[in-house]
């Protein structure tokens, strides 16, 4: 059984937790997560407070285990749902796409521990400052918002620089990765590609099948050009995004070529106008699952690997 610091941190048994996935990450997801040994977490995406309310509540329902929630910072709604999460009192608070250092004293007022996804030492080392109680460091093969380095050059840096726990997220979708996340410094990882697979993840069985399907070479990175790289699905949709970007269009024919699309690959599955976000981990994902056999797979799995490293060694 693979157990660290998180765990106790967390209250949680295994050190796996479920990215906050835009749109996708809804309560019942989060609590399935949770009742598997996990920690699920809600995202908030662009949301507004009454949805994510509602989603906790959900989450409460189904679940005794502790959860979190995610805070898309570039949210329109992010003021609101933040104060929503601080009202509910949620285990957890994990952030994504920007600097959280508004919110923290908040959050910790209401006793609620704060993980932000960080994407540079810099960040890593004011969240610690601002008292943190771990960080994801997330590398660029994760889907969605990402930044410039990838997971394996990351997370070592990140553990060098601060003393809090760190949890490694991106292209981990098996025990393999989450032994490899141990050995560069990873207390736990944070998944969120695999968990598209889930039984429990209601979105619409075509993205499911996209994801089932894919293979090594096929997502691909748009919106560099607006400042803002997200990682999804190769497919004609994105390879018209990314024509559009390198053309004369306007940043606003651009934003509004953009538009939806996470919820028409979300709720519609629609083929040609959806963006269907993914990590590159797409591809070792081989079946739909209940989350809960997820988690335990990417946890046992692990273990005879690391139990197994000293064979290296001479
Ligand atoms: O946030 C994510 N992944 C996401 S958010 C999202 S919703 C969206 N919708 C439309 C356009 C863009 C996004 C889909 N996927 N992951 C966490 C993450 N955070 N990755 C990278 C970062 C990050 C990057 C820079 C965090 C902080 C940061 O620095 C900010 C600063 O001010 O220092």
């Amino acid at each position: 059984m693979i157990k660290s610091s998180i765990c106790e941190l967390l209250g949680i048994e295994y050190p796996v937790l479920q990215g906050g996935m835009a749109w996708i990450a809804d309560g019942r997801l989060a609590a399935a997560v949770s009742n598997g040994g996990g920690l699920g977490i809600i995202a908030a995406g662009s949301a507004d407070g009454a949805y994510v309310r509602e989603q906790i509540r959900k989450a409460k329902e189904l679940t005794d285990k502790p959860f979190g929630v995610n805070i898309m910072l570039m949210s329109p709604f992010a003021d609101e749902v933040a104060a929503v999460a601080a009202e509910e009192r949620v285990s957890v608070v994990t952030t994504g796409a920007g600097n959280p250092s508004k919110y923290m004293q908040m959050w910790k007022d209401a006793g609620i521990k704060v993980i932000p996804v960080v994407a540079s030492v810099a960040l890593a080392r004011l969240m610690e400052r601002l008292g943190a109680s771990a960080v994801i460091a997330e590398g660029g093969e994760s889907g969605g918002h990402i930044g410039e380095l990838s997971t394996m050059v990351l997370v070592p840096q990140i553990a060098d620089a601060v003393s809090l726990p760190v949890i490694a997220a991106g292209g981990i979708a098996d025990g393999r990765g989450v032994a490899a996340a141990f050995m560069l410094g990873a207390c736990a990882v944070q998944v969120g590609t695999r968990f598209l697979a889930a039984d429990e993840c209601s979105i619409n069985p075509v993205y499911k099948e996209k994801i089932i399907k894919a293979k090594d070479l096929c997502t691909m990175v748009t919106g560099r050009r607006l400042g803002h790289p997200v990682r999804a699905l190769r497919t004609n949709f994105q390879r018209e995004y990314l024509k559009l970007e390198y053309s004369p269009a306007t940043d606003e024919e651009l934003e509004a070529f953009g538009a939806g699309s996470l919820r028409k690959a979300v709720v519609d599955g629609d083929n040609d106008g959806g963006c269907f976000l993914s990590g590159q981990a797409a591809a070792m994902v081989k079946k739909v699952q209940p989350a809960a056999e997820i988690v335990r797979e990417l946890a046992e799995g692990a273990e005879p690997l690391l139990k197994g490293a000293g064979e290296w060694v001479r």
